[in-house]
């Protein structure tokens, strides 16, 4: 038998990143790239050290309680965790990566994408093209949209990817307003003539724009609650590329459809039995604009996160702390990488 790190990845990764997997450790990918169930899961662990996962896979206590002995790590090939209960895993003494950093830039990018896409219309813009005979040309009233710069963008959350959505914001024009746990130091606020703000609720009720840039854990579970959506400034909208559990969805729905807010878009929605039609319907009505959890997905961010787990999984095997590993901090669940 080998001395290579014997390793299960979940999902299929791109070519150059499977291929040095290949030549640096024994790896097992799943080549049918179809979500592995528990059992699979344990059953293609047998005599593995490492787990390579992804958002797909539920790594929950009671599969953490039926993993192999021999499997010590858990490097998870995204920034988010929620997919994983790290306490059971701390507390079972394995140790759980991520790959952070490499993909702040392309998720922040695409933030501003959807923060665009329903003030100038883009979506209908294409629909009208294609639809046959739909565009009757320019004219000086024809898809008038509504300008984002001097509006006021409020972020929630300003970590990495807060941060870095912030200083593309500014550089619309807009004025940046933020609620965090920790106010940011002023090299971070000062040039970004941010606002801070300690009250989620006071924040809501001024800003036109909502983005959300939190991790999912229990604190922000529905973090826009169904009154807080209420609360928000009439005809403001909201942008998430973060996870859709820090949204009472059906609540945004409502408050859609009832005019209270002009709109949402969305890059993650509670879909685990479909894509709730009522956001389809608004979505054909050009109120919401949907993505398909692709705020990350550009080959250069997944090759760059492939790099960093593997990175992750050399530096543990050879008996170090790897860069990446998360680290308890407090009441949070998700944990903080370093
Ligand atoms: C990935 C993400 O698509 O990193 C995250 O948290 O949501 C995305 O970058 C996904 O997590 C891959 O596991």
């Amino acid at each position: 038998t080998s001395s290579k790190p014997k390793i299960l990845v979940t999902r299929r990764l791109p070519e150059s990143i499977e291929a040095r997997m290949a030549t640096l450790f024994e790896t097992d990918i799943n080549e049918g790239d179809v979500t592995l169930t528990a059992d699979d899961i344990i059953e293609g662990l047998a005599g593995k050290d490492v787990l390579v996962s992804s958002i797909t896979d539920r790594i929950d206590a009671d599969l953490v309680a039926r993993l192999p002995k021999s499997v010590r790590l858990i490097a998870q090939f995204g920034n988010g965790v929620d997919n994983i209960d790290v306490e059971a895993a701390w507390a079972a003494g394995l140790t759980v990566t991520n790959t952070p950093s490499v993909l702040t830039e392309d998720t922040a990018d695409m933030a501003m994408v959807l923060m665009l896409a329903l003030p100038r219309r883009l979506v209908e813009g294409t629909q009208m093209l294609v639809r046959d005979g739909v565009w009757a040309g320019w004219s000086p009233t024809s898809m008038l949209g509504h300008r984002l710069r001097g509006k006021a963008l409020g972020i929630v959350g300003m970590g990495r990817i807060g941060t870095a959505v912030a200083q593309r914001a500014k550089a619309f024009g807009l004025h940046i307003h933020y609620f965090s746990r920790n106010r940011r130091p002023p090299a971070i606020e000062t040039p970004l003539e941010a606002t801070y703000w300690d009250d989620l609720d006071a924040m809501l009720g001024v800003v036109d724009i909502v983005s959300l840039h939190t991790p999912h854990t229990r604190e922000t579970f529905h973090i826009l609650s169904a009154e807080r959506l209420m609360a928000m400034k009439p005809g403001s909208f909201v942008v998430n590329v973060s996870r859709p559990e820090l949204i009472d969805e059906a609540a945004l729905v409502t408050q859609i459809e009832n005019g209270h807010l002009s709109g949402a878009a969305l890059d993650v929605f509670e879909n685990r039995h479909g894509i709730d039609p009522r956001l389809l319907a608004l979505a054909e009505d050009n109120k919401v604009v949907l993505t398909a959890h692709m705020a990350s997905a550009t080959l250069e961010a997944r090759i760059e996160m492939g790099e960093t787990v593997i990175v992750n999984i050399r530096t543990f095997m050879d008996g170090h702390q790897p860069p990446h590993r998360l680290l308890p901090e407090g009441p949070r669940d998700a944990g903080r990488s370093q």
